[in-house]
């Protein structure tokens, strides 16, 4: 297989090349000729630059190329009991929030957010079109190595790059409490650093290398991302002896998704209104097949950890944001059941400060009386019409997680009426 790869990624740079510049042939073959000597670390981000400028990146199965680079590499064996969590989830779910449930936990937790960032930033950002399946492998392969604390792949794809292992680059570093801490948190000196305060402390800026020794000293792990499409294509993680998996899977009401996106991103929905006092919206307009299409991935990948394959028995946690907002600790409670971890005091008395009505900033996640009728607040604001466009594009993900359609609008506004069922996902 890996020599198969080898061949092909050799044979589509050639051919590319040959009808370019051969002095950049010249250049590519030298470096692929070191990937036979595992000892000489081969810079995947400076291949990427000799390479970028003849457009071949799409075509490469990176993937499979880092896997051999990183093969040669031996990672420390996790500590026995440890825990490895992946947050996953749709934006506008409440993931942030749920994020802190584990970054908050304490001294023995290495939580990290949004690490994917970057890569999605790097292979669909500035290079459009890197095929899909390529991206998910990526994405699957860099969650591995920052679970078992390896930090080199991540910064193939940091911004500029990283000199030394340092960056002040890392994508909202102070929202993982980790990477704030003492002694990652070196003294900082010069003002340019200064996006990098962590609460209330400036830092220089990051040493992976310390990141990474943090890291390994703690004994649990956890990512939170927005980018993971299907838990199916972890299934690599969830089998590999060095990691003991955990999934949480975040989901809403498509509705109230909408409705949300609808607020913070107005202008892509400009052209809607019009349609809106027209008729119907058409089925093929771009936000309506993206939403489809985010609420069929949401369905199948949940489908499939409801239905708990062999290696994804015990490692998979459905939860609904709704249920979040209205019940924190019971939820928060919960998951730390289901992932092994011991809950802290430290938990506890973040949820209850980040919880209460009285503090402003608790936004939606106020009072349990506060947060349901915030979660189903959408309902008195978004015109029947797109309620029943969602209903149609999203039903059977709404089916699956419980979120009862409304028939008519007064169904909609009736207040007495929720629109959410009760229910417990195993
Ligand atoms: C990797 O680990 C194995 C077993 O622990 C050991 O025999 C081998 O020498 C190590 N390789 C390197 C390159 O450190
Ligand atoms: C992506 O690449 C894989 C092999 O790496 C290939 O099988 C698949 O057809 C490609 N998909 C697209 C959409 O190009
Ligand atoms: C980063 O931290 C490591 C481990 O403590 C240290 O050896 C290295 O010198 C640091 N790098 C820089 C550039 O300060
Ligand atoms: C743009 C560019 O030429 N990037 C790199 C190509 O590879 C050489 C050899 O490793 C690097 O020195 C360049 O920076």
């Amino acid at each position: 297989m890996k020599i198969k790869y080898t061949i092909s990624f050799v044979f589509i740079i050639a051919v590319v090349i040959i009808e370019k510049e051969s002095n950049i042939l010249s250049k590519v073959s030298d470096k692929l000729s070191l990937k036979q000597t595992p000892q000489t670390p081969l810079s995947w981000f400076h291949l990427r630059q000799n390479v970028s400028s003849v457009q071949i990146l799409p075509e490469i199965d990176f993937s499979t190329y880092l896997e051999a680079k990183w093969h040669s590499k031996n990672t420390t064996e996790p500590s026995a009991g440890g825990k490895h969590i992946l947050l996953l989830a749709m934006t506008r779910t409440g993931s942030s929030f749920v994020g802190q449930f584990f970054n908050q936990h304490g001294d023995n937790m290495f939580y990290l957010y949004e690490p994917l960032w970057h890569v999605e930033r790097m292979l669909t950002v500035e290079n459009k079109g890197t095929n899909a399946s390529v991206l998910t492998q990526i994405y699957r392969d860099v969650l591995r190595q920052l679970f078992l604390c390896d930090f080199s792949m991540l910064e193939d794809f940091i911004q500029p790059p990283p000199k030394n292992h340092l960056t002040v680059s890392l994508f909202r570093r102070e929202s993982s409490q980790s990477l704030c801490d003492d002694p990652v948190c070196t003294p900082f000196v010069r003002k340019v650093y200064e996006r990098y305060h962590c609460r209330n402390r400036h830092c220089g800026p990051l040493n992976l290398t310390l990141a990474s020794q943090s890291c390994l000293g703690k004994e649990h792990h956890a990512v939170k991302s927005v980018r993971i499409r299907q838990v199916e294509t972890l299934r690599p993680l969830a089998e590999d002896p060095r990691l003991d998996m955990k999934f949480i899977q975040l989901v809403r009401d498509p509705r109230a998704m909408l409705a949300s996106r609808m607020v913070a991103f107005a202008s892509k929905y400009e052209h809607w209104k019009q349609w809106e006092r027209a008729g119907d919206i058409p089925e093929d307009d771009d936000e309506v097949r993206k939403l489809r299409g985010n609420c069929e991935n949401i369905r199948m990948s949940a489908e499939a950890g409801l239905r708990q394959p062999h290696w994804l028995r015990g490692r998979y946690m459905l939860v609904r944001y709704e249920d979040i907002a209205m019940f924190p600790m019971r939820k928060a409670v919960e998951m730390y059941r289901f992932t092994g971890v011991p809950f802290t005091s430290k938990v506890k008395d973040w949820i209850l400060q980040n919880t209460q009505a009285s503090n402003p900033s608790g936004g939606v996640y106020s009072t349990q009386k506060d947060s349901s009728q915030q979660v189903e607040k959408w309902r008195f604001n978004m015109p029947f019409k797109l309620v029943q466009m969602v209903q149609r594009v999203c039903g059977p993900a709404m089916n699956l997680f419980g979120y009862t359609f409304a028939e008519n609008e007064e169904m909609l506004t009736n207040k007495l009426i929720s629109l959410i069922e009760g229910r417990t996902f195993l």
